[in-house]
């Protein structure tokens, strides 16, 4: 869609080395075998990156979303203001339970704490979390001025644990550790293996059939209870949900499972790994935004437990629901026919959403990551040519190896392997081969380059995040946040894909855009050069 002349025009006003960086994270997708995108690499300085730091990843993404668990930010209060609920990760209360999502606890840490050691303040504050809030459990995430000044989080956590009886994690994902948030996921997986999953059994339903635990789900704007709603329509006993609307004491038990779904490969693969290596639990790659995405996840999971009566439920549950949305999806296709979207979102969703904006007639012409790997846009088939840099050097490699005594084969391994062949079991394709020829992939997109392309290309739609989101509109051209959801949601599964139809269809057509002049188009514009070599 793009042409070569508008990328080179976007990049021209880079310094040469920067043109020739930043070219590598671009591809235009054009069909042949194998395409390859630079990735997961420092943005270069001095460009306006969309991603966010270690610390971002670890408790905003993957930890934070656990509910009845109190997590603590270790460092000055900046860093929890800013992260104090702006991931629409909802999460209800349960009868008797916790719910700590709405509270933002932090150390508070100042200047004569950076001088003289921040542990006492640390103690202090699990002591009046304890005493207040009596929580089931505590995560102690450290920001980057706890690094820089070494407290020591993990013996602060070791003697609370022993002297409230209660699990206390310790998350060392200081801001700086990693080039992005991906970093932050890595280490609360490993945090998460360590010293949460297996470390209780299950009380209750401990023997019902086709048990799952739902990876990479972390339930923004609801959209996890509106796949568990379809999934246990069908018969599913979710065990846990890392994390979305999670609570510390299923994600304990959550070794109990038969199958595991990764629905964001980037953050929690890590985890999907280990857990096949230490339980025997395989995990299968499912997607449940569009309805095409959801029914073919419904099928190959049916197709993993191979159960008739689950595979007939299957069906008839996909036929029941998908009478109830495809007529007002084609009315919303009517509308949209034809339309252009840009979509750049963190590491998966970019990916997941192309289907359900092909099925309401908008074609996503540049699609981009801010901290994918390799693997995310061209499958996991890439990974062992990956080159480890000093990066990644910052996050410890955790070892695990085969628990005894909870080990257990779900199928034998012959059985395992031809299912491979069928569907993705350890698998995932990555997001290029669901791009058109023709479109665009952009990794570690920055502003300079959004604004170009939406300039060049104005398309009807542009999906992103707060960052970028009032730029487009300042531009005229309606953008729906595919982090938050802006206010909406749930966008997942069938009825999802109604909600996220018809606000989308709401927004792009309302006149305001044809009112909106950018205010750049209002008076005497400032000219300025970037300096050092062009
Ligand atoms: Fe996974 Fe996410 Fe995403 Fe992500 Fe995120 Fe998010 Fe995201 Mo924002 S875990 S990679 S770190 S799907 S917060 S729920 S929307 S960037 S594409």
């Amino acid at each position: 869609m793009a042409d070569k002349n508008i990328i080179d025009e976007m990049l021209g006003v880079y310094p040469g080395k920067t043109v020739k960086k930043r070219r590598k994270h671009i591809v235009e997708k054009d069909g042949s075998q194998k395409q390859e995108i630079a990735a997961n690499q420092r943005t270069i300085p001095g460009i306006m990156t969309n991603r966010g730091c270690c610390y971002a990843g670890c408790k905003g993404v993957v930890g934070g979303p656990i509910k009845d668990m109190i997590h603590i930010v270790h460092g000055p209060i900046g860093c929890s203001y800013y992260a104090w609920k702006t991931r629409r990760n909802k999460g209800r209360t349960e009868k008797n339970g916790n719910n700590f999502l709405n509270h933002s606890f932090s150390t508070d840490v100042q200047d004569s704490d950076i001088v003289f050691g921040a542990e006492g303040k640390l103690e202090k504050a699990i002591a009046e979390a304890v005493e207040i809030f009596d929580p089931g459990a505590i995560g102690i995430y450290s920001t980057c001025p706890i690094g820089l000044i070494g407290d020591d989080i993990d013996s602060v956590a070791r003697q609370a644990k022993e002297k409230y009886g209660i699990p206390v994690l310790s998350f060392n994902c200081e801001g700086y550790k990693g080039v992005s948030q991906s970093a932050g996921h890595h280490i609360a997986n490993n945090q998460f293996m360590k010293d949460m999953i297996g470390t209780e059994d299950r009380k209750e339903h401990a023997d019902e059939k086709y048990s799952i635990n739902i990876m990479g789900e972390y339930n923004i704007g609801g959209d996890a209870w509106e796949i568990c709603r379809v999934l246990e329509k069908i018969g599913y006993d979710v065990v846990s949900i890392m994390t979305g609307d999670s609570s510390f004491k299923d994600i304990q038990a959550s070794h109990e499972a038969d199958l595991n779904l990764v629905m964001c490969h980037r953050s929690i693969n890590y985890i999907a790994e280990m857990f096949e290596e230490k339980y025997g639990i395989p995990w299968l790659k499912v997607n449940f935004i569009g309805p095409e995405g959801m029914a073919k996840s419904l099928r190959e999971m049916a197709k993993y437990f191979g159960d008739e009566e689950l595979i007939e439920k299957t069906e008839e549950v996909i036929a029941e629901e998908m009478a109830e949305i495809e007529a007002e999806l084609d009315e919303y296709k009517e509308i949209c026919d034809g339309g252009t979207a840009m979509i750049f979102v963190g590491g998966s969703r970019s990916h997941h959403y192309q289907n359900l904006f092909r099925r309401i007639g908008i074609e996503p012409v540049v699609v981009g990551y801010e901290f994918a790997h390799r693997d995310d846009y061209e499958g996991r088939e890439v990974i062992p040519d990956i080159k480890e840099t000093a990066d990644d050097k910052n996050i410890p490699e955790l070892e695990v190896t085969k628990d005894e005594k909870r080990y257990q084969l779900r199928m034998s391994k012959e059985k395992l392997e031809e299912l491979k062949e069928e569907i993705a079991i350890s698998e995932y394709e990555g997001l290029i081969k669901e791009v058109k020829n023709g479109n665009y992939v952009i990794d570690d997109y920055n502003h300079h380059e959004t604004v170009k392309l939406i300039e060049a290309l104005e398309p009807n739609l542009y999906c992103s995040g707060i960052k970028d989101k009032y730029v487009a509109q300042k531009m005229g051209i309606y953008s729906k946040q595919l982090h938050s959801y802006d206010y909406g949601g749930p966008y997942a599964g069938f009825k999802g894909a109604v909600n996220f139809a018809k606000d989308v269809v709401v927004g792009m057509n309302t006149p305001t855009w044809s009112h909106v002049t950018p205010p750049w188009k209002n008076g005497e514009q400032l000219e300025g050069k970037i300096g050092g070599a062009i």
